[in-house]
């Protein structure tokens, strides 16, 4: 007998996992707005989206979110933020103190949990495992319409599988340092005319800027965000300040949204 419920309970178990994963999975196939890691400035961006009920997956190749986030200032357990960023940081109730010179400093571990809760409470899907590797360039005129995904345990065992698809309207680049979106839209729609020009050595108060400044549409239907925007367009890194991350976020959402509504 327990045996037998045993047996039964896995069943369960099991067929709810696919049952109800193949679901979302069905369901976010289609979406309005696909953003590609979930890092400071994918997060905030899907908040940001989200809220004006667009709807929105964010693809994240680990198994957890928060991108640079959670490794701090070489490893010390807090980031900065400046003052400019503090209204996003209240937006998503996330504690600062002031740390002298209009920079505040943060917790690391709360600024991801709180960036992911508000960008999923604001009705976003994150996927987790997920290896982005390829778009779709279609329509007249043409425009990225879509992007390829494959689990990432599978990406990494080096062997050849074929990823699924997802539909959407806009795609943003919120990968980091290695703009990987834009990198594979330049490499295999060369019609697009996109050169990345590779991230330049660091100068944060410049780069905070100029990656706000930035942000925006590379393409049509393309998207970029974040410190991808640095590599993009040939910008300086900047180190464990990530005011710009978040405001470059809240940038691209609102950009996205206006394009989506015209
Ligand atoms: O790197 P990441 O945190 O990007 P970000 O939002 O913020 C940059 C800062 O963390 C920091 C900095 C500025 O202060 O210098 O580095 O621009 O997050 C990018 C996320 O994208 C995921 C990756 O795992 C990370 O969590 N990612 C990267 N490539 C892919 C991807 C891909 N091809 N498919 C899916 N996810």
């Amino acid at each position: 007998l327990i045996w037998k419920l045993r047996g039964a309970m896995e069943l369960k178990i099991g067929r709810a996992i696919i049952r109800h994963g193949a679901e979302d999975l069905y369901e976010y196939s289609d979406v309005d707005v696909a953003i590609v890691g979930a890092g400071p400035s994918g997060l905030t961006a899907a908040r940001y989206l989200a809220e004006k009920g667009l709807k929105v997956i964010v693809l994240e190749r680990r198994f957890s979110f928060g991108g640079g986030i959670g490794p701090g200032g070489n490893m010390y357990p807090k980031i900065i933020v400046q003052e400019e960023a503090l209204p996003i940081l209240r937006d998503f109730k996330v504690r600062y103190k002031p740390a002298g010179d209009g920079l505040y400093a943060v917790d690391p571990a709360e600024l991801i949990a709180k960036l992911a809760a508000g960008a999923i409470d604001a009705g976003a899907k994150i996927l987790l495992g997920v290896h982005v590797d390829d778009v779709i360039f279609r329509g007249d005129p043409p425009r990225i319409t879509g992007l390829l995904w494959i689990w990432t345990p599978i990406q990494m065992s080096g062997m050849h599988v074929d990823p699924l698809y997802i539909q959407t309207k806009a795609v943003v680049d919120a990968t980091g340092h290695d703009a990987e979106v834009v990198s594979v839209a330049a490499r295999k729609v060369p019609e697009l005319g996109i050169q990345l020009q590779g991230e330049k050595s660091a100068w944060s108060e410049v780069s905070e800027k100029l990656v706000v400044e930035h942000t925006g549409k590379v393409a049509p239907g393309l998207y970029v965000a974040g410190m991808a925007v640095a590599a993009v367009f040939g910008l300086p890194r900047m180190g464990p300040i990530f005011g710009g991350m978040l405001m470059s976020g809240k940038k691209v959402a609102e950009i996205v949204a206006k394009d989506l509504a015209a």
